[in-house]
């Protein structure tokens, strides 16, 4: 299969996010996934009891709405179904329906996807990739993985996911607002204009937002040695 509209491949696979060249967050020495929200009660929970559901794996392409491709990665842990099925879906009140998910990263990137995408059959979150834990670049210790959808779907350092029973209002201005749903084979990369339109504005961002991105990559910051 050739690549979705408007999209060109990439060598290897770029850090590139709104971090810019900070670098990544953190981790927490007993990283969580928060779940808040439409739940009878919040509650933390931690990535060990995540690792030990049945696991998945996918090889996949991956999009990012500013339109380069990374192509062949693999990824695994475990599927967003299986995980809601068995930790979520259990702590929401009877009679209640979930529309959306918003999922944050520990570094405050956030993105809603509704439900019915979030539960399609290739969204994971991963712990691996190509073999090895997800690094600081691409998302450690969990990433969001939904290769159906643009990469700011794609929430690096998963750190909460809160439950929602509307979509939740647009905090984007005009220019930069994103797509609700941002299907790649739809090309929906824009909430308001076609996104063929906005291809060469976007495009224009691949090397500014590339460059800054790699200045905060992880080989530009080995750990400080402890005495
Ligand atoms: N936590 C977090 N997740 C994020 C981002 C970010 O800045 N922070 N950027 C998004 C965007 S726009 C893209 S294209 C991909 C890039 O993923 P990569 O850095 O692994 O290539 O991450 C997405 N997820
Ligand atoms: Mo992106």
């Amino acid at each position: 299969m050739g690549l979705p509209p408007g999209q060109r491949r990439v060598e290897g696979f770029p850090r590139f996010g709104t971090h810019l060249s900070r670098p990544a967050p953190a981790i927490p020495a007993d990283p969580v996934i928060e779940v808040r929200g439409a739940v009878t009660e919040e509650f933390a929970l931690p990535l060990a009891s995540l690792w030990s559901l049945p696991r998945k794996e996918i090889t996949a392409d991956f999009h990012c709405v500013a339109g380069w491709t990374a192509t062949g990665l693999t990824w695994e842990g475990v599927s967003f179904e299986t995980f809601y099925r068995a930790l979520i879906e259990p702590a929401i009140p009877p009679g209640t329906s979930i529309t959306h998910l918003k999922c944050r990263g520990l570094d405050g990137w956030a993105a809603a996807v509704t439900i019915e995408d979030i539960l399609a059959d290739d969204v994971l979150i991963a712990q691996n990739l190509n073999g090895q834990p997800v690094d600081s670049d691409h998302g450690a210790p969990a990433r969001l993985v939904s290769p159906s959808q643009y990469g700011y779907i794609n929430v690096k350092h998963l750190s909460r996911i809160e439950l929602l029973t509307t979509a939740p209002p647009t905090t984007e201005g005009p220019l930069l607002r994103s797509h609700p749903r941002g299907r790649v084979w739809e090309e929906e990369r824009h909430g308001l204009v076609p996104g063929r339109a906005v291809r060469p504005f976007y495009r224009a961002l691949i090397r500014p937002i590339r460059f800054l991105s790699s200045r905060g990559a992880r080989h530009r910051h080995p750990p400080t040695r402890q005495p």
